[in-house]
């Protein structure tokens, strides 16, 4: 196969569609051999634009027939095009193809799977069934009628209501689908497979009644409930919230084991990564738990976010993402912990979306470019997308962000559009003035504010002067930054009427606050109200005060991170200069008062909230701040003060691990979350000092675990132990594999377990272990939780003998053509790789040009590797 050359895509040259497909028919006859569809689509000329020829998008399709009004006409085929010129203005249009999905490895379009067949349109899939106009703006009425064997394929399943079902001869079987609303094609969505299904109903505000469906691989019926219950808390929450209701007589959910991400949106029918739908207290954790939550309510809640009203062209995706985002994050954090829900939410956005806006593939949350969209399912459109949306709430208030989402909807329901549109409604409901607000959607990379403080006795005025800068932005205008803002006492009082939200419109600022009487201690970006790096020269006593007074615990916590890191980095610097690191004695003694606190003396007592704080800022967000990363000092600098707070608190940490055992049945409720996770940190701190004891105390655990949580807490501590000779972990890693060995997505844990593990050896693990019978490069989930976890280990990855950096070019060249996106997601780790020395930047150019160089790359990788070496 010949490369193409990669051709850019601009926002700038959008174009309404030149015809409209008001219906579409669509007709699978399954069969051994590949399936036969065909397409008859009632279409008409854009009234808007001019006349020009049809330009169909077709991908991999066998075209058997092309019809126009019932008459062959003459058309002109390409690998991705069917042109088809002289038509009239009204006409139907029917062709015949035959796809092979039993040959499709890509996992876009129809493709099958352990227990049968299943679509992934998203973005332009839908192009590699039949052909057609692939956009987002082109919607339609969709009719599904399926034909397979009975016996292979008892359940066949496709968008809206089912409307008929018969018997055919040689025991094959056909059902009817009408779905009601007209829909692009990326949520179009069949199922065909012999599944088990659990039932129930859920009954809107309105009193209608939704027939809910969750089908999951014959067998795994009690892993249901929890999702079920997720979606019947979904439904309710965005009733409450949004005055939302579902307006589907069908929802359901079908989780399959191969899928590229995490769930699919498809109108009625969702299609599910088996990670995000299944559970039982045994194989997932909490975390697993309370993503599930998340995932089902965040595809639930595209129905209207990114369903009713869709994108006009796949630049918007920030649009539907960034907001549904935002909304499931706010369903999470009603359901579960909003404190730690939202440390959760910063702590994500920093590991994933500032490097990856400091990177070669930075973007804004609305890129005006790409090669291939699917390198654009990024952090920064959905989680920095999210965070844009969190701050026009925070600038116009809760109730007024209301009724700007139901200004959106009443302008744009059953509408393809932009996020000007979305905007607009949120100004038009608040009266607030976006215009310089928008840049937020048009410049890539991380505004930084700078934060001075000036206490002045004879006025008793206290002044804060910001000043902002993108070093990443096209140009310097300023952003317009919420800034949400409180002053402390030295006694850790809060000044009343000292809490405020500030808004930065101009590149340096002065804010006064009037009647202070003594210096106060600034506590800035409080709930982290915009999405910045926060610049302020606090001393070590100022945060000591915040860490134990802030009433806001966002600000607490970080407080702690900002003391945490400080101390790592200076740690990092004597180590690299061949020191020893010290340690001061106030941050143990601060850590201490956390673990005392936990029992609910502090702010947020909780131990979940203690869990957080004791969490030392992971070695990917660390890196971004050094300007040469030195990863093997970053990393003993960070464990360096892992084993010393140990050391310093064996007596805190055993005596909690003692204190926090969970005693009632095991519930993912986020009490009893928050008690595990604090323990596990216990039992992971006290590991740092690999006593005979802490490790029999850790396969004890593992060994007698109820839970999936306190089982693989234990497992991975194992994993995590360096000693060469480490029978605990053997047998841990063993018995692991032996007892869940037919269990897909624990297996996937016991490869995490050991990607991710610090160990000199986890490299050779990690290659021994993509020949186990365990691994399979068919399986997204196996490459996530093996290669691309190793590729996010930031010390082995970026070895400096450059055998981290080659063993993952080695993989992406295996998998380019097999599955394009997800060897582009493995090409993602080399984002970071000019902060590194000239010793490992060689290393990675070479990885890098390997790559580029393969023939017939796919444009995916391409796309992401040529960014990186451009980067250079
Ligand atoms: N909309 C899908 C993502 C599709 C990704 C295509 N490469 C899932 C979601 O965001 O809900
Ligand atoms: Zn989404």
């Amino acid at each position: 196969m010949k490369t193409d050359t990669p051709q850019t895509i601009y926002l700038k040259d959008y174009t309404p569609p030149a015809y409209l497909v008001d219906t579409v028919d669509l007709d699978f006859s399954i069969e051994s051999g590949g399936t036969v569809v065909t397409s008859t689509l009632a279409m008409r000329r854009n009234p808007l634009v001019s006349a020009r020829p049809l330009v169909l998008d077709g991908e991999e399709l066998e075209t058997l027939d092309v019809t126009v009004d019932g008459a062959k006409v003459p058309f002109l085929a390409s690998a991705s095009s069917l042109t088809v010129d002289h038509l009239p203005d009204a006409f139907t249009l029917r062709t015949v193809v035959r796809i092979k999905p039993d040959g499709n490895t890509r996992l876009s379009g129809m493709y099958r799977s352990k227990d049968g067949y299943f679509t992934q349109c998203e973005a332009q899939g839908f192009r590699r069934i039949t052909w057609f106009l692939d956009r987002p703006d082109v919607m339609s009425t969709y009719t599904v009628t399926l034909h397979a064997d009975k016996a292979t394929y008892p359940i066949l399943l496709a968008n809206g209501n089912p409307v008929a079902n018969g018997e055919e001869a040689n025991g094959r079987h056909w059902a009817k689908w009408a779905d009601p609303f007209r829909k692009p094609a990326y949520l179009f969505a069949l199922v065909a497979g012999k599944l088990d299904g659990l039932f129930d109903t859920f009954t809107t505000a309105s009193g209608r009644t939704v027939q809910l469906a969750i089908y999951v691989e014959p067998g795994k019926l009690d892993q249901c409930p929890h999702a079920m219950a997720a979606l019947q808390k979904s439904m309710l929450w965005d009733e409450e919230r949004f005055g939302l209701e579902c307006d589907l007589d069908h929802y359901m959910i079908v989780a399959v084991g191969d899928f590229n991400m995490g769930a699919m949106e498809n109108k009625g029918l969702n299609i599910f990564n088996t990670k995000y739908v299944l559970a039982r207290a045994d194989v997932a954790t909490d975390v697993d738990f309370e993503n599930i939550d998340r995932v089902v309510a965040h595809e639930y809640f595209h129905n209207w976010t990114g369903n009713r009203v869709t994108c006009r062209d796949w630049f918007q995706l920030s649009l539907k993402e960034g907001l549904t985002v935002f909304r499931d994050q706010e369903f999470g954090a009603d359901l579960h912990n909003r404190q730690t829900a939202r440390i959760r939410e910063v702590r994500g956005l920093r590991a994933a979306q500032f490097p990856e806006d400091a990177g070669p593939m930075a973007h804004p949350i609305r890129p005006a470019s790409f090669v291939e969209i699917n390198n654009f399912y990024t952090a920064t459109v959905y989680e920095k997308g999210a965070e844009v949306i969190r701050m026009i709430q925070t600038l116009i208030g809760r109730d007024a962000f209301r009724a700007g989402m139901d200004e959106y909807f009443r302008r744009h329901d059953g509408q393809a559009v932009t996020c000007e549109d979305f905007v607009a409604a949120m100004a038009a409901a608040s009266g607030f003035d976006f215009t310089q607000f928008m840049r937020w959607y048009n410049q890539p990379g991380t505004p930084r504010v700078a934060v001075d403080g000036h206490f002045d006795e004879e006025t008793k005025t206290f002044t804060l002067t910001c000043t902002q800068a993108n070093p990443r932005a096209s140009d310097e205008s300023p952003y317009l930054i919420p800034l949400r803002v409180a002053l402390f006492a030295a006694d850790g009082n809060l000044l009343p009427g000292s809490e405020r939200l500030l808004q930065l419109t101009a590149t340096t600022q002065s804010f006064v606050f009037e009647n202070i009487a003594v210096e106060p201690v600034p506590s800035l970006l409080r709930d982290f109200s915009a999405p910045v790096y926060l610049d302020f020269d606090y001393t070590p006593e100022q945060l000591t005060v915040l860490l134990a007074h802030e009433s806001d615990p966002f600000n607490a916590w970080e407080a702690g991170q900002r003391l945490a890191t400080q101390l790592i980095l200076d740690a990092a610097a004597a180590i690299a200069a061949g020191q020893e690191p010290v340690w001061p004695a106030s941050f143990v003694d601060a850590a201490r008062k956390l673990l005392q606190t936990q029992a609910g003396v502090g702010n947020f007592g909780g131990a979940a909230f203690v869990a957080e704080a004791l969490t030392l800022p992971g070695e990917t967000t660390l890196a971004e701040l050094m300007s040469v990363v030195d990863p093997d000092a970053l990393h003993a600098a960070r464990n360096g003060l892992r084993r010393h707070l140990a050391e310093q608190l064996e007596g805190e940490f055993s005596g909690l691990y003692a204190g926090l055992t969970v005693n009632e049945p095991y519930a993912p409720s986020s009490e009893q979350a928050g008690r595990r996770a604090l323990r596990n940190l216990c039992l992971a701190y006290l590991l740092e000092l690999d006593t005979l004891s802490v490790r029999q105390l850790a396969l004890q655990q593992f060994k007698t675990a109820d839970n999936m949580t306190d089982q693989f807490a234990a497992l991975a501590a194992l994993a995590n132990v360096n000693a060469a000779d480490c029978p605990q972990r053997e047998q841990a890693l063993a018995d692991f594999y032996a007892k869940w060995k037919n269990e897909a997505l624990v297996v996937d844990k016991w490869l995490q377990a050991q990607s991710t593990s610090r160990r000199p050896d986890t490299l050779a693990t990690v290659k021994a272990l993509t020949a186990h019978p365990a691994f399979d490069i068919g399986n997204p989930n196996k490459i996530y939780a093996l290669i691309r976890a190793f590729g996010a280990n930031l010390v082995r990855f970026n070895a400096a003998d450059g055998s981290g950096y080659a063993f993952i070019a080695d993989q992406i060249i295996v998998l380019h053509d097999r599955n394009p996106q997800v060897a582009s997601r493995l090409a993602r780790c080399f984002d970071r790789w000019t902060k590194f020395d000239a010793g490992r930047q060689a290393h990675a150019r070479r990885a890098l040009e390997r790559v580029r160089d393969h023939a017939g790359l796919s444009r995916d990788v391409l796309e992401v590797v040529t960014r990186a070496l451009g980067a250079a």
